[in-house]
């Protein structure tokens, strides 16, 4: 039995999902999720753990998909709106997906996917009505994969099941006092957890609204907050940089209006990525809500975070959440004291099942005894945990977006006229970081904007350089291997 959808059953008549234009109460969700399931299931008793992609823009169409999946067994697969289409085939094959949903919209980019006899596409608009019963879930069984980027080329798949979700879920709901009256704006995408979990799911596991605006839009954001409805709100740091940015052009009218709601807000919470100071100050002068930060990452959805009732620590992302175990360790798992910096290790209900078909990078990434390693390098001081940066220079964080280094340099390097490339990330208040390549050609020049293009259809656009230096050869150490930091500087000088 699934808890998140079966607890929906107490709220029939509370709204659960709000777009522009339309409101659905719990009720439509269950009734449009059954109906759905039905669909899949196509006569079978059970999925039985078959992989359903789907791509449809957030809202109640995407919301009523993923339940669906889950209730018909289905392994949920959700697919990135703004992503070309070599990065939606790739996670179509990697997971060999039966079935692909997509909105009409999208037919034309997955066209070249329709002549495939081993999947089933059906258009999100038009599912069939039929009668069925629906099969018994175990909380064991595997739920969602997301695509993630780590330090080797491609992304990996990230298997959570329904219990690892329900934990995720219940550990923020608990500790930031989730409650049936909270109403949610969600401006994230929904391939990701922060806005799958943190915000979608936890505003449906307690019966509140989650309100959907699927293109991010900083006069759109506070148009919505000034009706008063939105009492929680969750972001990566680059939109409250943005929000920031928006609302000091505004007239001193305007932001003593927007000044003036923010304050009655439940919540308001950042992460993804490392807040900075500047923003969190700047985002209280205007709100008067400290920020409240969190960190966690897709395999074990969120690990640690700041109190939502006491003191928040400017700079720390706080404690250990509900069920959630955490240690810092060095470079041979061994626990290091109180000041010392290390990598945090985390164990518990929360963290992911495997790698989708990869059992040795699943294996890589626990200790012997089971903990799972982050690549997030910490410390514990003053009472809590505060980040300190990665142990791999080739993941870089742009607008809350992990992205690997590595992938990039492997599209790069296929380009007829770069010889060789080192592609890192630069800090940047905006992004956090921004990607820099740097590049050996093989030709005298390049004209940079035919390489974006190139670049179009091989990357989703946050995985673009936007800066480019032009070099004879690559800083190298005395072995002779090529060292980022030294890329880095030459971007920073
Ligand atoms: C876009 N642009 C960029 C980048 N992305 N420039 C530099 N670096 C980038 N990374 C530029 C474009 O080229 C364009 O420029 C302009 O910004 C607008 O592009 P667009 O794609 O429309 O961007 P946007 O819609 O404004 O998006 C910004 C965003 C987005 C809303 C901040 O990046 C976003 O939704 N980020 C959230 C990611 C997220 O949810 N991460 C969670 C994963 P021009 O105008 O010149 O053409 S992490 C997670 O789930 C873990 C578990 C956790 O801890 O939460
Ligand atoms: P992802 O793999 O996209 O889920 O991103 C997870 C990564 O985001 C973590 O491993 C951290 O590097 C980073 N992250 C998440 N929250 C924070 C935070 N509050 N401060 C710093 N980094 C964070």
């Amino acid at each position: 039995m699934i808890n998140l959808i079966q607890k929906a059953e107490s709220y029939l008549h509370r709204t659960a999902i709000k777009s522009e234009i339309e409101t659905y109460s719990y009720q439509q969700l269950l009734d449009a999720s059954e109906n759905i399931a039905i669909d899949l299931l196509n006569k079978k008793a059970d999925l039985n753990e078959e992989r359903i992609a789907f791509l449809v823009q957030p809202g109640f169409s995407y919301t009523a998909i993923q339940w669906g999946i889950w209730r018909a067994g289905g392994i949920a697969v959700p697919l990135c709106v703004k992503h070309p289409f070599s990065s939606i085939a790739y996670v179509i094959e990697d997971t060999s997906a039966s079935i692909v949903i997509c909105a009409s919209e999208f037919e034309k980019l997955l066209s070249p996917l329709k002549n495939n006899p081993e999947i089933r596409f059906v258009f999100s608009e038009s599912f069939s009505t039929a009668q069925g019963t629906l099969p018994d879930i175990d909380m064991n069984r595997r739920a969602m994969i997301l695509y993630t980027s780590g330090t080797t080329g491609n992304p990996k798949g990230v298997v959570t099941t329904h219990h690892n979700i329900e934990t995720q879920i219940t550990a923020l709901t608990t500790s930031w006092e989730w409650h049936k009256d909270d109403h949610i704006l969600n401006v994230l995408p929904l391939h990701h957890v922060h806005g799958i979990i943190n915000v979608m799911s936890c505003a449906l596991w307690s019966g509140a609204c989650c309100e959907f605006l699927p293109k991010f839009n900083s006069d759109r954001i506070f148009e919505i907050f000034c009706k008063k409805e939105v009492n929680v709100f969750m972001a990566v740091p680059t939109i409250y940089y943005k929000l920031i940015g928006y609302y000091k052009e505004l007239s001193e009218d305007r932001q003593k209006e927007i000044s003036g709601v923010l304050p009655h807000f439940r919540l308001m919470v950042s992460g993804s990525a490392a807040l900075p100071i500047s923003v969190l100050e700047d985002w209280k002068m205007i709100s008067g809500h400290t920020l409240l930060e969190r960190y966690g990452m897709t395999e074990m959805g969120m690990a640690i975070s700041n109190s939502y009732s006491e003191k928040r620590m400017p700079g720390y992302i706080g404690l250990p959440l509900h069920k959630v175990s955490v240690r810092i360790a060095d470079e041979q798992n061994r626990i290091v004291g109180v000041g010392s910096q290390g990598e945090i290790q985390v164990k518990g209900p929360n963290v992911f099942k495997e790698y989708w078909k990869n059992p040795a990078a699943t294996k890589e990434t626990f200790t012997k005894e089971g903990w799972f390693k982050t690549g997030d390098i910490a410390v514990f001081e003053n009472g809590y945990y505060r980040i300190l940066g990665r142990n791999s220079v080739d993941i870089i964080k742009s607008g809350g977006f992990k992205i690997s280094a590595l992938e990039i340099e492997e599209v790069l390097r296929k380009h007829p006229q770069i010889k060789e490339c080192g592609v890192v990330g630069i800090p940047n208040d905006e992004w956090g970081e921004i990607i820099g390549a740097s590049l050996i050609l093989s030709s005298d020049t390049i004209d940079l904007e035919a390489l974006n293009e190139w670049l179009k259809d091989k990357l989703p656009s946050y995985k673009t350089p936007r800066k480019y230096i032009f070099q004879d050869d690559l800083p190298r150490n005395v072995m002779g291997k090529v060292t980022k930091k030294a890329i880095q500087k030459l971007f920073i000088d």
